[in-house]
């Protein structure tokens, strides 16, 4: 008989938990706010999938055409300071030093830094980072990555505490176009198989070059490039972008913004990974064809530089020529190549 009572109770609270759960979401409904407890996450975030962004390169305005960005516009002696898609472009007096050291000092960062010593380029490798110890990321953890066919001929250079050199074995090939080309299939190897573990921010430089003022946390950002210290002052169809429809680099003549440097690039790891797989994938595709562009990788890396802008904009003063006079524009040289006989090292 207990039982019997008992059974009818739990029942009856049975149903009426029941009722009232239907009749609270129907009332809920109708209330102009839900009364989520105020810390709990909205409800919906529960169910909310990250959507990973595939990549949607910008899509081309060539049909509705911008005017280029003229690097000396302003006034002659000044530097355009940001970029038609607000990405800063870095000269000296634009930034302050203490601050952004004050910044990402805390980080604890590591920089990677590669470069390509093939063949007689090996001789530049003392003088490069001779000058990157001096001026390269000064303070931060940074980790040399050298890729060579002769890794003895590597010469030993003594580093700052925190910061590391790896020699990296490679193929060489007999012609320079060969081996300036295939960086961007090494570098987004490299970073798959090992860098993206190992540093947080990586620059890609050509090795016959030498700093000469600091380089610092002002270049860092998600994907970096460098104005080419050639053709800062000239319009777009002047740059020597490559022109033949037939290769993946192809630039038309009302496209690009300004001509970028292929001896200076970088930015967050996984942003130069991308950057380098699509250099590479776009180059491959012009081999299967018989084809090399114009200026081998650089073509490339200006043709996907206006598909995917950088997000951050160096000066010429990050990688200039010294045959060239200094402009008073460019206030300060921090990376510059070195006087050479271009004809020997590639013979
Ligand atoms: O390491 C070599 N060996 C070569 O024979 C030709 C190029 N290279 C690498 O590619 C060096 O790191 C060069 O800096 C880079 C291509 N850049 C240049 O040769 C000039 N800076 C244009």
């Amino acid at each position: 008989m207990r039982c019997g009572r008992l059974g009818l109770g739990l029942g009856f609270c049975l149903l009426a938990g029941v009722g009232l759960c239907i009749l609270w979401m129907y009332v809920e409904n109708l209330l102009p706010v839900s009364y989520v407890p105020y810390y709990l996450p909205c409800p919906e975030i529960f169910n909310m999938k990250l959507q990973y962004k595939g990549e949607k390169p910008f899509q081309s305005l060539a049909q509705s055409q911008y005017p280029q960005p003229k690097l000396l516009e302003q006034r002659p002696t000044e530097l355009l300071t940001l970029t038609p898609w607000l990405a800063p472009i870095v000269s000296e007096g634009t930034f302050n030093p203490e601050l952004l050291q004050h910044m990402y000092q805390p980080l604890n960062l590591t920089i990677g830094l590669t470069v390509f010593a093939v063949g007689k380029y090996t001789c530049f490798v003392q003088r490069f980072l001779e000058s990157a110890e001096e001026f390269f990321m000064q303070g931060y953890q940074v980790h040399y990555y050298i890729f060579t066919d002769n890794p003895v001929a590597i010469p030993h250079v003594p580093l700052s505490p925190s910061r590391l050199l790896s020699i990296i074995p490679i193929q060489g090939y007999s012609h320079w176009e060969e081996i300036s080309t295939r960086r961007m299939e090494t570098i987004s190897q490299h970073i798959a198989t090992r860098a993206h573990r190992e540093v947080d921010y990586l620059f890609c430089l050509d090795v016959d070059m030498v700093f000469r003022n600091p380089w610092g946390a002002e270049t860092l950002g998600d994907l970096v490039a460098a104005i080419h210290p050639g053709y800062y002052a000239v319009s777009r169809q002047q740059f020597p972008y490559e022109r033949r429809h037939v290769s993946t680099a192809f630039v038309a003549d009302s496209e690009g913004d300004f001509y970028y440097g292929g001896a200076v690039f970088g930015g967050r790891v996984a942003s130069v990974y991308e950057f380098t797989r699509g250099c590479h994938m776009a180059i491959l595709a012009d081999k299967a064809n018989g084809i090399m562009a114009a200026w081998q990788e650089e073509s490339h890396l200006n043709r996907r530089f206006i598909s995917h802008k950088p997000s951050k904009v160096l000066s010429p003063e990050y990688i200039w020529d010294d045959k060239k006079p200094q402009p008073p524009s460019l206030k300060l040289i921090r990376f510059s190549t070195l006087d050479k006989d271009t004809y020997w090292l590639r013979s």
